[in-house]
């Protein structure tokens, strides 16, 4: 009896050594499968930032990151060997770019500050530009955002989007157009305003407005001009990646000078929040043009979630104002622009325009 009693208490307690063994082995797997999980957006990330396709930091253009602490004659004599290069003797840039990798990774949980994006894209050129190197592009780009008050967004932004656009090989410069004071936002306004001072800076060809707070998921959606104007950000996120209607031209889009010119540019009576992008998709579709979009798949974009911004409510005239676009888009647009200039900075990363757009 009390050997049959010894022989169960030995069995039992092997039988515990190896359970105990077992839970110490299941603990280490989960641990380590833990912290790969945690290792591997970062990871993800920094592939990401590194393809960015620039070619390693020519000679003349050592130290353009630092421009913004230079002195003045010294930051103007860089830009204007950037205006300079001879880019005509290269040749052209293929129609689509060897050096996109396809979907990315987009996520706004890991932590991103503006010394890091200055670091992973050393050729940059003052105020945010660039342009491929070894060929010529086929565009000038310039990138308008409206801006007020989202320094947050801002970061992603250009965390994101600078490695895709030199991938892109695009000739590219990012312009925020930065709404001072507190009274009600105007979107459109500032896009009209993006398009008239990025024309004082560069001869550009193409025209994209985007959002602060929009990410394109695949690098082959590029951010240039077409045939037909661009609607880019054709599937969003937040509307469970479809286009939330036909006619929807909100986000981001790209025209042509020619095109932005024919619809005589944007309104600037749209104030508060929607109906602008409704409007400029009238002007566009009664000057007979289509509107040209990637496919669902590569169009696809992530928005950085948020609460609506204080002075941008709904504004309640915007469903009388779009019913009315044919008749008030030749007086009210491009040429009838009016706005102060307050101040202009070509920061590392961007150009800030500061601007006072008045009231309505
Ligand atoms: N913007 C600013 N600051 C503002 C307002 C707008 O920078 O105070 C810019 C910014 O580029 C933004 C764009 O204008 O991406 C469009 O404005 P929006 O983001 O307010 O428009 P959206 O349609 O959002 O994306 C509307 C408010 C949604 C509230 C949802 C609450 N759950
Ligand atoms: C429409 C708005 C557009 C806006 C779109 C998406 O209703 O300006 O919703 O809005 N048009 C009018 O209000 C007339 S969103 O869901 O992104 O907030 O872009």
């Amino acid at each position: 009896m009390a050997v049959d009693s010894a022989g169960t208490f030995n069995r039992l307690q092997r039988t515990c050594k190896l359970l105990v063994l077992l839970c110490l082995l299941h603990i280490s797997v989960t641990v380590v499968f833990y912290i790969r999980s945690l290792d591997n957006p970062f990871a993800f990330a920094q592939n990401q930032q590194s393809r960015n396709g620039s070619a390693p930091p020519d000679r003349h253009l050592e130290g353009f990151t630092r421009a913004a602490q230079q002195p003045e004659e010294e930051q103007q004599q860089q830009e204007k060997q950037l205006k300079d290069e001879p880019q005509e003797k290269l040749e052209k840039c293929p129609d689509t770019s060897p050096l996109l990798v396809g979907p990315l990774r987009v996520d706004f949980s890991v932590t991103v500050s503006l010394d890091q994006v200055k670091r992973e894209n050393p050729g940059l050129g003052p105020g945010g530009r660039s342009w491929p190197r070894g060929c010529r592009a086929l565009q000038k780009v310039a990138i308008i955002i409206p801006f007020r008050r989202r320094e947050e967004h801002l970061t992603f932004w250009l965390y994101y989007l600078h490695p895709i656009l030199q991938r892109q090989q695009l000739d590219y410069g990012v312009y925020v157009i930065n709404q001072d004071g507190d009274e009600i936002f105007n979107r459109a306004k500032l896009l009209n305003i993006g398009y008239v001072e990025a024309l004082k800076e560069y001869d550009y060809n193409c025209f994209v407005f985007s959002d602060v707070d929009l990410i394109p998921m695949d690098d082959h959606n590029t951010y240039r001009c077409f045939s037909q104007p661009r609607h880019l950000s054709v599937s969003m996120d937040k509307f469970g990646f479809r286009l939330p209607y036909n006619q929807y031209f909100g986000g981001v889009s790209s025209m042509s000078k020619e095109q932005y010119l024919k619809i005589n540019g944007f309104p600037n009576n749209y104030w508060g929040w929607g109906g602008e992008d409704d409007d400029i998709y009238n002007r566009l579709a009664s000057k007979g043009m289509q509107i040209s979009r990637p496919s669902g798949e590569t169009g696809k974009c992530r928005m950085i979630r948020h609460n609506r911004d204080k002075q941008n409510e709904p504004n309640p005239q915007r469903f009388n104002r779009i019913a009315h676009t044919r008749e008030t888009m030749d007086k009210d647009g491009i040429n009838s622009l009016s706005y102060r200039l307050l101040k202009k900075e070509k920061l590392d990363l961007y150009t800030m325009i500061t601007v006072d757009v008045g009231r309505p």
